[in-house]
């Protein structure tokens, strides 16, 4: 039986993923850089906690355990937190990802082995193209963009030498396991904390930008898909719809019945701006319906619901 590896498993997607391969009744360890795994990872799942620079170690890992495939889902996510640490950004999220792969495939030729790698729309940055394809030119405007951009570059070299190494390239994905440095979390947690009467505003930066925002779980349902498919490719995982941040405060407002409030509740911070902004994404998904029979399930609406409904519930008074 496949044996799998999530490098990253105790972030938002590695705590989907290892819960969909576990109902999946799949063979996985889970790889994270803290002691200990996230309370919402299966209880059943071996882990390691290692650093993904520390190559050496990855790769006896995936040689011991004899792992066939390999999910990177580790990484630097925040686009934000990479203009003030560049460094990092660039050594977690290209530099062990190209040694990693040099020692997998260059090295050690295991040409058996699969690798996904964690592309991201960032790296379209200010696209040239209104929609965004697998084919649409690059234009990072950040850090984290950058290093995205070179990790996709070398994936696909290696695919080109005959590996198995495929790229989704994600849009915004978003669920309850989102930490609150991203604007949907910091925006459903907020509003549900200000309905209870437990904050009094919305501090926030560029409303305008738009994002193709979808459901974490959905998109690894389309990971998978893309690592068991027959053949190595790149694949643009989105749901083919662009909301603006100030859309994205409406609507939780509006769940908890304060749309009316906005003016008053909702007020920007200029710290909050960044120094080079990507203004808007949509991606095109018709490349991974057509050939995964995969498209997003769930809707903006239903997303920022659930997540408001889940930040209520767990802000809740206790009794
Ligand atoms: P992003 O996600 O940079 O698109 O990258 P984020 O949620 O941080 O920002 C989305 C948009 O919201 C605007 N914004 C704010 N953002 C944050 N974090 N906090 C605020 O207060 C705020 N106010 C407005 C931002 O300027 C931006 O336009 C995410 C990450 O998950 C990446 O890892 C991933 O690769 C891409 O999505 C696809």
């Amino acid at each position: 039986m496949t044996k799998r590896l999530i490098l990253g498993v105790n972030g938002q997607d590695g705590i989907l993923l290892s819960r969909l391969l576990h109902s999946q009744n799949k063979r996985f360890i889970g790889v994270g850089i803290q002691d200990k795994p996230s309370v919402h990872t299966p209880k059943t799942m071996p882990y390691y906690a290692l650093d993904i620079r520390d190559t050496a170690k990855v790769i006896d890992l995936i040689e011991s355990q004899d792992v066939d495939i390999v999910y990177n889902l580790a990484g630097l996510s925040s686009v934000a937190q990479s203009f003030k640490d560049p460094q990092t950004t660039l050594e977690v999220n290209y530099e062990a990802v190209n040694s990693l792969l040099a020692e997998m495939f260059g090295n050690k030729n295991n040409s058996t082995k699969r690798f996904f790698q964690c592309s991201s729309s960032e790296m379209f940055g200010v696209a040239k193209e209104g929609l965004q394809s697998e084919s649409t030119q690059f234009n990072p405007q950040s850090p984290y963009a950058e290093a995205k951009v070179k990790s996709h570059l070398v994936s696909r070299k290696y695919r080109e030498d005959g590996f198995f190494v495929s790229c989704g390239i994600l849009f915004n994905h978003e669920s309850i396991f989102r930490p609150t440095a991203f604007v949907t979390r910091k925006v459903t947690s907020s509003v549900a904390r200000i309905k209870l009467g437990l904050q009094e505003n919305l501090i926030m930066g560029n409303l305008d930008a738009t994002r193709d925002w979808g459901a974490a779980s959905d998109y690894v349902d389309a990971i998978n898909r893309i690592v068991e498919h027959d053949l190595a490719d790149d694949f643009v995982i989105a749901t083919g719809i662009s909301h603006s941040v100030r859309d994205l405060v409406t609507f939780a407002l509006r769940t908890v019945g304060l749309e009316d409030q906005f003016n008053a509740l909702v007020h920007i911070d200029s710290n909050l701006l960044r120094k080079s902004e990507v203004k808007s994404t949509v991606g095109d998904a018709s490349k991974i319906k057509r050939e995964l029979d995969w498209s997003a399930k769930t809707s903006f609406e239903e997303l920022i619901s659930e997540m408001v409904e889940f930040d209520l519930e767990i802000n809740a008074p206790k009794n």
